[in-house]
């Protein structure tokens, strides 16, 4: 049976991890708004790799014979400065995110659960991903300085993103 404060944590990570699918899918809503369906699907894309995490958490807390217990997801921010605004602000959540994972994983080695840890290092590694996805779109946009043709290429591309389940990857 896993620990109780761990358990409580992973919760709290399942409702962090739906908040970032909620509020990574309003930023999409402004983006498309903003004529910019490219980066409004990467957003979207975005969003479901965030309820995969939150689903995998789900998952994990579940074969470990703790009790899922799931909280009110608080409303996302809907409005944004720029496109440019949107994305700092995705690496500045990333990057609290990327601290709550530390935290977890704080917890999983000081309560001595070996098979937590090992199954926390996805998400680790996962961050590092997340944070630097975000940052190069971020230095591109900079590049650009948010506006003109530039704008409209990296709109394109953004567009490809499609969601590969992790899992599927392997
Ligand atoms: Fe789940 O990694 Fe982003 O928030």
């Amino acid at each position: 049976m896993i620990n109780k404060e761990l358990a409580a944590k992973i919760n709290y990570q399942i409702n962090r991890e739906l908040y970032s699918e909620y509020l990574y899918l309003s930023m999409s809503a402004y983006l498309e708004d903003r004529g910019l369906p490219g980066m409004a699907n990467f957003m979207r894309v975005q969003a479901e790799e965030e309820h995969f995490h939150a689903m995998k958490l789900f998952n994990y807390l579940n074969e470990r014979g703790g009790r899922v217990v799931l909280d009110a997801i608080e409303k996302p921010k809907t409005e944004f400065d720029s496109p440019l605004a949107v994305f700092k602000e995705s690496l500045e959540h990333e990057k609290v995110v990327t601290d709550l994972i530390n935290k977890l994983m704080d917890t999983a080695i000081s309560v001595n659960d070996h098979a937590a840890r090992s199954f926390l290092n996805w998400y680790v590694d996962e961050q590092v991903e997340e944070e630097d996805s975000f940052n190069t779109i971020l230095d591109q946009l900079e590049l650009i300085g948010g506006k003109g043709h530039g704008m409209l290429m990296l709109d394109k591309e953004l567009g490809a993103r499609t969601f590969t389940p992790p899992a599927e990857e392997e």
